[in-house]
């Protein structure tokens, strides 16, 4: 069967955000038909879209997957479910989102899975978790590396490495 790479964006800005992460992270290795190959630095992200919300804890993931894209995006919304994501608003807080990046090089412009993620172009908190680690993925002709370095140093401000504990520590900001 194929096997492709996918990046996929983790976000979480209520309660325990540094657990949801990692719950997520596990839920998605234990899920069938993904492997989790690497997983970026956590960052401290200031929100984006609708401002007046706690800061986000933000990482990519890549994962190896045999499963399809509908298939892959279902599995997500199932670890989002299941670790207690309420919709309430578009946007608004959440326990975790999780975004599907990339999956290989497929394009689609289908709502309910539109590839690449049409707003990660634009987001430091995608943008620099995953330059972390695959900053020469190409994306419609230009490199990972290429659309951070585009970014306006505002965008790069709203996104400091996380701090968990001790000295000059940023989790309860
Ligand atoms: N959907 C379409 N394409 C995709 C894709 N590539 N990956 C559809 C995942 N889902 C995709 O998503 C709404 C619908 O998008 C789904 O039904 C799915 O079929 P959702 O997760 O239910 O709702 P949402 O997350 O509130 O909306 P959306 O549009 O995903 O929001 P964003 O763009 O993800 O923004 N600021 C910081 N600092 N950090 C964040 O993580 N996240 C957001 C959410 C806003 N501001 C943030 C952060
Ligand atoms: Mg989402």
């Amino acid at each position: 069967m194929t096997e492709v790479l996918s990046y996929l964006s983790l976000g979480s800005n209520m309660g325990d955000r540094e657990g949801y992460l990692r719950a997520a992270r596990e839920r998605l290795a234990a899920a069938p038909g993904i492997q989790v190959l690497r997983s970026s630095p956590l960052y401290h992200t200031r929100p984006v879209g609708k401002t007046d919300q706690a800061w986000f804890l933000n990482q990519v993931v890549e994962v190896k997957t045999n499963l399809r894209p509908e298939e892959l995006l279902a599995t997500c919304q199932r670890i989002e479910e299941a670790l207690g994501r309420v919709r309430h608003e578009r946007w608004g807080p959440r326990t975790l989102d999780i975004d599907i990046l990339t999956y290989g090089t497929l394009q689609s412009d289908d709502p309910h899975l539109t590839l690449p993620h049409p707003r990660m172009l634009e987001r430091a908190f995608v943008l620099v978790p995953l330059a972390a680690i695959a900053p020469e993925m190409q994306i419609a002709g230009k490199t990972v590396r290429k659309y951070l370095a585009a970014l306006p140093s505002e965008e790069l401000d709203g996104v400091v490495p996380y701090r968990p504990r001790g000295e000059g520590s940023n989790a309860d900001v």
